[in-house]
C-alpha cells in the first residue's frame, strides 16, 4: 500500500490505522444491493427553452407521480448526432485546442467536489494526520495543484461560480442559502452542466446541492414537482440534498421531486417558525445524541437537531450515517447507465463528507482516532475509491477525467459538540495557510485540487494560480461549444493548464469571503481591501480577515499573510484597489 502513496516515509500509525480501516470496508461495496438508478417525470418548466436542450428526450414508462421509474436517454441519435450538432456550435471565438478529442473518444468527466475539506486535511497535501489512501493513489497519478481557489470560502458562492463561470458576488443574493431557498442559479443562466449538455454528454449532479430550488424562497411545495431544479440547470439528472446535511429539509430530492415521499405524510418545511408540536434542540435537548455549540437548534432529525424547521416526511428522512453510501449508488448507478447508452457523462459528485454534522457509519467511527471529523474524511476516502472502483470495473478508466476538489476550506467547531477540537492533535486542516472556511485568508479558498486522465496528463505538481471558476470556459473551448454572449463573465479558459501543458497562471483572481468583502490576488500580491464585519468568528475560531483598513501581502515571500505591508506600499494598493474597481464593474472575458 505504501508504495502507491505520494507520500515517502510514512509513520507506523499511519500503517496501522490504514490497515484497520481498510479491513472494516466491505469488499462488495454497495452497489451489490442497488436496484437501479430511478427517476420520476421531468415536467417542462417555463424558461427553460432559451437554453439548448436539443439534443436529449427523456421517457418514462409510466408517469404516475411518486412513481420511480428506470429512465432512458434517447439521444436525437445519440452520441454521433449529438457531438455533431456540438460541433456545429463551435465559436468564432473559442478556438478548440489541438488535442480535442475525436468525438467518439470524449472523455468522461467525474468531478467529485468535497466540502469543507481543507488545504491539509488530505495526507498527500502533507499536514494530514487521517490516512487517505484512496486520494493519495489518485495524487500519484494526477496533476496535483498546489495554487488552486475556489472562488469564495463559503459553499453556496463557491459552487455558484463553479457551475457558471460568474463571480457570485456580482448578485447580493448568492450568499450561503438557506433550505427553502429558491434557485440561486436563474434557469436562463448558462451553467457547466448546459454546456457539457450541448457537447453531447449526459449530465448528472449526485449529493450535496445547497443552490436553492424553485422561483420563491419558502415558496416551494414540498409534495409537488420543483422548478427549477438541477434538470432546468443542465442536468439530465439529479438526486440532491437540497442545502446541507444541517439544514432542513433532510431527505432527498431527486429530479425535484422528493424521493420516497408518502403522500399521507406531506413534507412541510419553514425558516421562519415551528411548526406546533414539533421538537427541537432548543427545546428538547435531552432528544439530542449529538450536542451543540452554536445553532442548529431547531428541527430534530436522526437524533440530531438542524437549522430550519421540517414536519412530515418521516419515510422520506435520510439517515445521515447513510448519506455517503447513498451517494455512491446513485453516482455509480448513473455511470453505469451512461455506459450502457453509449454516451460521454459529465458526473457532478458532490460529496456530503466533510460537512456538519459529522456523522460517520459504522465502518469509519471511532477509526480516525481524531472523532468523527477525521472518522468522516476517511468516509470520504472510501467514497472517492468507490467511484474509482466503478470505472475501474466498468472499463472506462482510462477515457474517463477526474477531478477532485473541496468547495471551500475547513472548519474544525462549526455548531456540533463533535470533538473535532479536542481530538485535532497535530492535523493541521488549513496546512500552513491562514484562516479557513468563511475567511478571506487562504485557507479559506486554496483547496486540493487534482485531475487525473490515465496516459493523457502526466502527474504533476503545478503551482499556476488557478481557480474553479474557470472551469466552464475552459472545458467549452476545448470541446468547441459556443458559450452564449454575457455568460461565464469571470470564467477563463484555463484548459492547457488543467492537462499540464501550460504552467501560466492567472493574471489576477478576486476571492470572496463570508461578508462578501473581496481580496485580490495578482502575481506576488494579494490585497485585501479594508472592509465591514468582525475580524474574529468567536463560534469557529476563524480569523475571517475583516479589518477596517487595507492588508497587502507579498504571498510569494509570506504565504502565510503574517505580514501586512500595506503602509510600506500604497502604489500597490492603489493599483489593485483600481483593478478590483474595474473588475467589479464589468466582467472579465
Ligand atoms: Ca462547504
Amino acid at each position: 500500500m505504501p508504495e502507491t502513496l505520494n507520500h515517502v516515509g510514512a509513520p507506523k500509525w499511519y500503517l496501522s490505522v490504514l490497515c484497520e480501516f481498510m479491513s472494516c470496508v466491505p469488499s462488495n461495496g454497495p452497489q451489490a444491493t442497488w436496484a437501479g438508478l430511478t427517476t420520476p417525470r421531468q415536467p417542462t418548466s417555463p424558461g427553460r427553452s432559451r437554453k439548448s436542450r436539443k439534443f436529449l428526450i427523456f421517457t418514462q414508462t409510466s408517469s404516475a407521480k411518486h412513481m420511480h421509474t428506470p429512465w432512458k436517454i434517447l439521444s436525437a441519435s445519440l452520441a454521433g448526432a449529438s457531438v455533431a450538432g456540438a460541433a456545429g456550435l463551435t465559436s468564432c471565438t473559442n478556438t478548440p485546442h489541438s488535442s480535442l478529442p475525436s468525438s467518439k473518444d470524449r472523455p468522461n468527466i467525474l468531478l467529485i467536489l468535497s466540502d469543507d475539506v481543507g488545504y491539509g486535511d488530505i495526507y498527500c497535501y502533507g499536514s494530514s494526520m487521517v490516512p487517505t489512501p484512496h486520494l493519495d493513489s489518485l495524487a500519484s497519478e494526477s496533476l496535483r495543484f498546489l495554487n488552486m481557489h475556489a472562488s469564495a470560502s463559503t459553499s453556496t458562492p463557491s459552487r455558484y461560480s463553479l457551475l457558471t463561470g460568474c463571480y457570485a458576488w456580482r448578485r447580493n443574493d448568492t450568499g450561503i442559502a438557506r433550505g427553502d431557498a429558491a434557485s440561486i442559479i436563474h434557469d436562463s443562466q448558462y451553467t457547466l452542466a448546459d454546456m457539457f449538455r450541448d457537447a453531447g454528454y449526459a449530465t448528472g449532479a449526485v449529493g450535496k446541492w445547497h443552490l436553492g430550488l424553485g422561483t420563491e424562497t419558502g415558496g416551494q411545495d414540498w409534495n409537488a414537482p420543483i422548478h427549477p431544479n438541477p434538470f432546468d440547470l443542465g442536468f439530465d439528472y439529479s438526486y440532491i440534498m437540497a442545502a446541507t446535511a444541517d439544514r432542513t429539509p433532510c431527505v432527498w430530492v431527486e429530479n425535484g421531486l422528493v424521493r420516497d415521499l408518502d403522500p399521507e405524510d406531506p413534507l412541510y418545511v419553514s425558516y421562519v417558525k415551528n411548526f406546533p408540536g414539533e421538537p427541537t434542540g432548543k427545546d428538547n435537548p435531552e432528544m439530542l445524541r449529538m450536542g451543540l455549540t452554536e445553532g442548529h437548534d431547531q428541527t430534530i432529525v436522526n437524533g440530531i437537531s438542524r437549522i430550519g424547521y421540517m414536519k412530515g416526511a418521516h419515510k422520506a428522512r435520510w439517515r445521515d450515517e447513510d448519506l455517503p453510501d447513498s451517494i455512491v449508488r446513485h453516482s455509480v448507478s448513473f455511470m453505469e447507465n451512461c455506459v450502457a447508452e453509449g454516451k460521454p457523462f459529465f458526473l457532478y459528485m458532490a460529496t456530503n463528507d466533510i460537512h456538519v454534522p459529522r456523522v460517520p457509519n459504522a465502518r469509519f467511527a471511532g477509526k480516525s482516532g481524531l472523532g468523527p471529523r477525521g472518522d468522516v474524511i476517511l468516509s470520504l476516502d472510501w467514497t472517492v475509491g468507490e467511484a474509482l472502483n466503478a470505472l475501474k470495473r466498468l472499463g472506462i478508466e482510462d477515457n474517463t477525467i477526474v477531478i477532485f476538489t473541496s468547495d471551500n476550506g475547513p472548519v474544525i467547531d462549526d455548531g456540533y459538540a463533535d470533538q473535532a477540537v479536542e481530538l485535532l492533535g497535530d492535523h493541521r486542516p488549513s496546512g500552513i495557510y491562514r484562516g479557513g472556511k468563511y475567511s478571506i485568508y487562504d485557507a479559506g479558498t486554496r483547496v486540493p485540487f487534482m485531475l487525473r486522465w490515465p496516459s493523457k496528463v502526466k502527474p504533476a505538481e503545478p503551482e499556476t494560480l488557478m481557480c474553479q471558476i474557470d472551469m466552464l470556459s475552459s472545458f467549452a473551448s476545448w470541446l468547441g461549444v459556443d458559450i452564449p454572449e454575457g455568460a461565464a463573465s469571470d470564467s477563463e479558459d484555463m484548459m492547457s493548464q488543467l492537462l499540464g501543458k501550460n504552467e501560466q497562471g492567472r493574471e489576477e483572481l478576486v476571492l470572496q469571503n463570508r461578508e462578501s468583502n473581496l481580496a485580490i490576488i495578482s502575481g506576488d500580491w494579494k490585497y485585501i481591501p479594508s472592509g465591514k464585519g468582525p475580524a474574529w468568528n468567536k463560534g469557529t475560531a476563524t480569523d475571517l480577515g475583516n479589518r477596517p483598513y487595507d492588508q497587502l501581502f507579498n504571498i510569494s515571500t509570506d504565504p502565510r499573510e503574517e505580514h501586512n505591508v500595506a503602509e510600506k506600499f500604497p502604489d500597490i494598493c492603489n493599483k489593485l484597489r483600481e483593478r478590483v474597481d474595474v473588475i467589479s464593474a464589468g466582467r472579465v472575458r
